[in-house]
């Protein structure tokens, strides 16, 4: 493992994209997928990426609501992939060009077509398309709850490798209603994108080609999950940010293959968590330490008022695999980045944090309620495949809501990690969670609870678009389908588990 010195590189903020032209009064952008090289840490050699405008973290959008867009998404990488592709995984045999991509708004309600459905995949200058393609330019309509989404590749089989390789941003869909509520403005509205990576001594991203116990008979073979030993914020490993003594707002996303992160700072002091992924909480929630798994994310305001002088880091301590796994290495993993509370007041702080935020309606009728379980069994090499509700990629559509309608999903999970499910188009709201008997399950695979519900965590009780279902424990969502019909895909954010089954299609049909 590579030692390298934490908290010497300062803390990058994505650019801002910014549209080519305007068509139809609406602002259309183009961004190109290509191959550069990036110096990730002061010490490394730069390090070959993919990056989206050939910036690993992509540019940020800033978009307001109900301002729809478009977006030419153009893929000029090499056609050889630099990262070990398992060609015995669904939908990435010899039989596709090696480098294809796609992109998907993360959270985004979006129109099925502009949705990057996992075989809607495009090559270089789209000289070859995937079955799903339609349509070379992406709308995104924006007419959601102004929140922090992502974009990323989705590619069928490779996504954990088009994602390590650097294809993810932010994007940010911001409010004006949100003016109102005085919450710290750009420059005190930060993104924190945290990815975990590891690298050769040559500054390359070393990504295994085989799991810890070697499968001979598949090489390159997927690994059940990856976890690097570094720790990058925007593109930076464990970089460092001098704040002034003020509130700051962050927006954190998770944007790691499988790791999760129990984050807290150094000196105690505690996020007061505003919004969730899908927009803001009802009120603040005042929390000590701030669990976030792949692809979920956290807004939060820190108060740094009172700290002038101190130097405070933001930790982690999720094991991984999640939950029952290894901690992580206060040094290594157990580090995120630091603050240095050294800057001068620029201005008096004049922001604020209102005790209401926004209003979540509590949603209680719905029409359907499905059971699915979350499984893992071992494939034909012993590797450890996960499923959900027992079917493949490529079993035939079973979840086909109609647009308009509300239901009830239990996740059922009967493996031994906990699954970030998400679900695209969509937003919904977490019920409770309950644990059940998991050795009855093992010998007679009935479900018997052995407590009562749990209600989610206070700073769970927002619009969600991905939910963490425990080991032993139905997660019970209640999900409205809308506001578009169409073809999309629900799955596990682990992206280990996503490229290898733990991903499938639905319907919502009119
Ligand atoms: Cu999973």
């Amino acid at each position: 493992m590579l030692m390298l010195e934490k908290f010497v590189d300062r803390l990058p903020i994505m650019k801002t994209i910014l549209p080519n032209a305007n068509i139809h009064h609406m602002p259309f952008y183009e961004v190109t997928m290509s191959e550069t090289y990036q110096k990730l840490h002061q010490d490394l050699p730069p390090t070959k990426i993919w990056g989206y405008n050939g910036h690993y973290p992509g540019p940020t959008f800033h978009v307001q609501k109900n301002q729809p867009i478009h977006v030419l998404w153009k893929n000029k990488l090499p056609s050889k992939h630099f990262l070990p592709i398992d060609t015995t995984v669904h939908g990435a045999g010899e039989n596709v060009p090696e480098v294809r991509t796609v992109v998907h708004l993360h959270g985004g309600a979006t129109p099925s077509a502009s949705d990057g459905y996992p075989e809607a995949w495009f090559t270089k200058d789209f000289k070859q398309v995937g079955p799903h393609f339609t349509n070379r330019i992406y709308t995104y309509p924006n007419q959601q709850n102004g929140t922090t989404l992502w974009y990323h590749d989705h590619a069928l089989g490779i996504t954990r490798l088009n994602i390590y390789a650097g294809l993810a941003g932010m994007y940010i869909i911001h409010d004006p209603e949100e003016i109102r509520l005085n919450l710290p403005q750009n420059p005190y509205d930060l993104p924190l994108l945290i990815q975990d990576r590891s690298f050769h001594p040559d500054g390359s991203l070393l990504y295994p080609s085989q799991p810890a116990k070697p499968i001979s008979e598949v090489d390159p073979s997927i690994l059940e999950e990856f976890f690097g030993d570094t720790i990058l914020v925007n593109g930076k490993v464990w970089p460092y940010y001098n704040v002034e003594p003020r509130r700051y707002r962050f927006r954190i996303l998770n944007g790691s293959n499988s790791r999760f992160y129990r984050l807290s700072l150094s000196n105690g002091l505690p996020f007061v968590q505003i919004g969730t992924d899908q927009g803001l909480l009802e009120t603040p929630i005042s929390v000590p330490s701030l669990l976030i798994a792949p692809a979920e994310r956290a807004d939060v305001i820190v108060d740094f008022s009172c700290c002038y002088g101190e130097s405070i880091v933001l930790k982690n301590d999720a094991a991984s695999p999640f939950p029952k796994g290894e901690k992580p290495d206060p040094d290594t993993t157990g580090s995120v980045m630091k603050f240095h509370v050294v800057s001068p007041l620029t201005c008096l702080d004049e922001s604020s944090i209102p005790d209401i935020l926004d209003t979540v309606p509590r949603l209680s009728s719905f029409q359907q309620v499905r059971m699915l379980k979350l499984s893992m069994r071992p494939d034909s090499y012993g590797r450890s495949i996960h499923l959900l509700d027992g079917r493949l990629w490529s079993d035939p559509i079973s979840e086909t809501p109609r647009l308009g309608s509300t239901e009830i999903w239990n996740l059922v999970n009967v493996s031994h990690g906990t699954h970030p499910i998400h679900l695209h188009l969509v937003r919904f709201q977490i019920i409770d969670r309950q644990p059940f008997d998991a050795e009855i399950y093992q010998k007679e695979g009935r479900v018997v609870p052995t407590a009562p519900r749990m209600l989610p965590e206070l700073n769970e009780r927002g619009w969600k678009d991905t939910v963490r279902a425990n080991p032993n424990e139905i997660t019970r969502i209640i999900v409205p389908f809308g506001p578009y019909a169409g073809l999309f895909v629900w799955h596990c954010h682990i992206l280990e588990h996503e490229d290898y089954e733990m991903m499938r299609p639905f319907f919502v049909i009119r």
